[in-house]
């Protein structure tokens, strides 16, 4: 039996990724924070089949003791402060947490078990003002975000240990990857629990910031086959993760409203910008500049063919399907809330 250590096991990614080992007979470790209270977040489903370690990215003690404790034959580590806004508020722990703690689970790996197998949670971000579109793995980095730059440096600590200790260490460059059980402070979330809200009368408009912003989006349960099979490789290397599609946050809006049966038309510009529902003419989308970020990304589009050659990884899941998941998912859950 093959074991794995994720860390960020109560994430978006850590759940769907423990659930993908689970399924292919591995003995899944998860690394979590101890909280004041007890707090499973995605994972709470796996809590009998899953052995939960305490640590933290910050401390390699407790990463140490994660490898001893876990024995692992493969580490995923996805655990990051992952917010890009909260990023200019923390820049410090986004720094500690994403990019030095990067440092601390390649040293715990090369102390406890070197030969374990290593994927690092890259990110489209680190492309940030893109120097070239689409975004492939030679593209030069340019990061715009406290988080892009912390992750940056994540991505090559990997590299240089792959390279300086020969570790099988590899980068995922994934894109953007939402789902069902996404943070409510990602957009994609942000839109799909607000238009639930709104078509159950608990919330009177959803505000935003930048909705020209274009990002190439896909399904997290896809992106976390292409971490394993990056490891089941013979060789480690790095590798983008992407739809090979771009589509604006507006777009996004007006798909979310639309499979909930309230079809909006955008009038105006800037910060005058209004999405106004076609049937009833209610204001359902403002833009509150308090959501635009300091310096922004606004366009992201990667080519998965790497991947796609080398890896045999496909997405299944569109762009029209993602969003109607992830509204179907809050309209019932906002119902029966309600
Ligand atoms: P997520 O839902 O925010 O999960 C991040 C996890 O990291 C949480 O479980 C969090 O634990 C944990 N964590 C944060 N700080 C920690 C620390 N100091 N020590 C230990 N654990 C800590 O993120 P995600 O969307 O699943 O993303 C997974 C990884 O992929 C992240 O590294 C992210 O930066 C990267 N990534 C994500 C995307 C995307 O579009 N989703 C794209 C590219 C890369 P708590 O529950 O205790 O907060
Ligand atoms: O959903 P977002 O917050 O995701 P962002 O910044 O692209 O970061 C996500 O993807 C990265 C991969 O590229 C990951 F590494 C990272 O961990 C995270 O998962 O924002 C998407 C876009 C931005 O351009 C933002 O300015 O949406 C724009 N936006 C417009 N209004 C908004 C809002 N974003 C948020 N969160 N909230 C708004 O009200």
């Amino acid at each position: 039996m093959k074991r794995a250590l994720i860390t960020g096991i109560n994430g978006q990614d850590g759940s769907y990724l423990a659930e993908l080992l689970l399924e292919k007979g591995y003995q899944v470790y998860g690394l979590m924070r101890r909280k004041s209270k007890v707090d499973y977040g995605n994972a709470a489903h796996l809590v009998n089949d899953i052995e939960f370690v305490y640590g933290d990215m910050t401390d390699i003690v407790s990463l140490v003791n994660a490898m001893r404790v876990s024995q692992a034959d493969e580490v995923y580590n996805l655990a990051a402060q992952s917010f890009v806004g909260t990023s200019w508020e923390q820049p410090i722990a986004t720094a500690e947490i994403d990019g030095v703690g990067v440092a601390n689970i390649l040293e715990a790996i090369r102390t406890v078990k070197p030969e374990a197998k290593f994927y690092q949670a890259s990110t489209s971000e680190m492309f940030g003002l893109v120097q070239e579109t689409p975004q492939k793995e030679t593209t030069p980095f340019y990061p715009r975000s406290p988080y892009g730059v912390a992750k940056l440096y994540g991505h090559w600590i990997t590299k240089n240990y792959r390279e300086s200790y020969n570790m099988f260490a590899c980068s995922g460059i994934l894109f953007n990857h939402e789902s069902e059980r996404r943070g409510l402070e990602f957009v994609t979330r942000k839109i799909t629990d607000a238009v639930a809200r709104i078509k159950f009368g608990l919330q009177d408009k959803l505000e935003l910031g930048n909705m020209d912003a274009k990002r190439d989006w896909g399904h997290a349960e896809d992106y976390v086959r292409a971490m394993w099979l990056m490891l089941q490789q013979e060789t480690a290397d790095d590798y983008v993760v992407a739809t090979g599609e771009t589509r604006m946050v507006r777009e996004f809006v007006e798909l979310a409203f639309k499979y909930a049966g309230m079809d909006i038309e955008f009038v105006g510009q800037g910060i005058e910008e209004k999405g106004i529902c076609k049937k009833t003419g209610k204001v359902l989308v403002e833009v509150n500049p308090k959501f635009f970020r300091p310096a922004e990304v606004e366009l992201l589009l990667g080519d998965p063919t790497k991947a796609e050659q080398n890896l045999g990884w496909n997405r299944k899941v569109s762009f029209e399907q993602l969003v109607e998941r992830m509204i179907k998912a809050d309209l019932n859950r906002v119902s029966s809330e309600k």
